[in-house]
């Protein structure tokens, strides 16, 4: 367990850094994408020779984001010139992928920048805000401090972390102050309407398929309090899925009015089945009930990775819920 630093520290350090490499966690969402290319480009700003890496591909909804293309995966060796790994958006070093976090245990100094409250201060430096809304909103008071002018592809990059990791400013996380430094963003040159429309109005025919799949197939639990849908192998290749495909389906179901907690089972191929999990009541803290099993994440959206049969994982993770709701009924 490491210690905390102020943002004064990591910024003294960041500016004597001539080659660093930016990375985030695999399956990147769009804070984890917005925040290696916000961080990324505002170093290449500041003359630094910059590396972004990401385990998986930047999902086609990101890639419109200017540099998107520099984002590729890590190398299974840091390369000789990177004085410092600098982690975003990434709770703990498994996070990374295996390469990612062979990386983190081989680097010569490391930097965690992240807003997991479960955040494991694993990095040389940690700056962690575990109430902040995304790691971009860690980010921006400390370019900030680092005096480097938000264009507008680095704003952009940044808004799109900050609107997806809100909900589109949706979840309660969506302080006045992420309201402000989103006024900042659009002041800097996002054009809302584009991105608005990029990121939701944009979806690939296969999104539709597997819409009606979770519509027509998801259960209820518990008088309805739980909802969720499992999609085991065989499923996802009758309907000719990719695993990215079935990346935000929880939010599918999660709207279902009565609806406390909603869950998304899916069979991997390798004998684990991943699970996502979302509540609606913040007395039900969902990365409390993942952490039972090896998971993390926050109170209202967290995962798991469990090695097991797709039913009697539903089973033994729908029995741990079916407690807590108890506990509070
Ligand atoms: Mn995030």
């Amino acid at each position: 367990m490491g210690t905390s630093n102020t943002r004064q520290e990591i910024v003294q350090t960041i500016a004597n850094l001539h080659e660093v490499a930016v990375i985030s966690h695999m399956r990147p969402d769009g804070d984890a994408v917005g925040s290696t290319l916000g961080l990324g480009m505002a170093l290449q700003a500041l003359g630094k020779n910059v590396h972004m890496w990401i385990e998986d591909a930047v999902p086609e909804r990101f890639a419109f984001l200017e540099g998107a293309q520099l984002v590729t995966n890590p190398p299974k060796t840091l390369p000789s010139g990177v004085e410092c790994l600098i982690c975003v958006d990434c709770g703990e070093p498994k996070r990374l992928g295996d390469v990612g976090r062979s990386l983190v245990e081989t680097a010569p100094f490391t930097i965690n920048i992240d807003h997991h409250e479960t955040n494991t201060l694993y990095a040389t430096m940690n700056l962690v805000q575990g109430n902040a809304a995304a790691c971009a909103c860690v980010l921006v008071p400390l370019l900030d401090t680092l005096a480097v002018p938000l264009t507008a592809p680095i704003a952009t990059a940044l808004y799109v972390a900050v609107n997806t990791d809100t909900g589109s400013f949706q979840f309660s996380s969506t302080t006045p102050e992420v309201m402000c430094l989103g006024a900042r963003l659009i002041e800097a040159g996002v054009d809302v309407g584009d991105v608005n429309r990029r990121l939701y109005q944009e979806l690939p025919l296969t999104s539709f398929r597997m819409q009606s799949e979770v519509l027509n197939n998801m259960m209820l639990d518990s008088g309805g309090l739980i909802v969720h849908y499992s999609l085991s192998i065989a499923r996802r290749q009758d309907l000719h899925l990719q695993l990215q495909d079935t990346k935000d389906l929880v939010d599918i179901i999660r709207v279902l009015r009565g609806a406390k907690v909603a869950l998304i089972f899916e069979e991997l191929e390798d004998g684990f089945v991943r699970i996502s999990l979302r509540s609606k009541d913040p007395a039900i803290r969902v990365n409390d009930i993942a952490a039972q099993f090896g998971g993390g994440g926050h109170p209202m959206a967290a995962g798991i990775r469990m090695r097991g049969r797709l039913t009697e994982v539903r089973h033994t993770v729908l029995q741990a819920i079916r407690t807590v709701l108890h506990s509070l009924a």
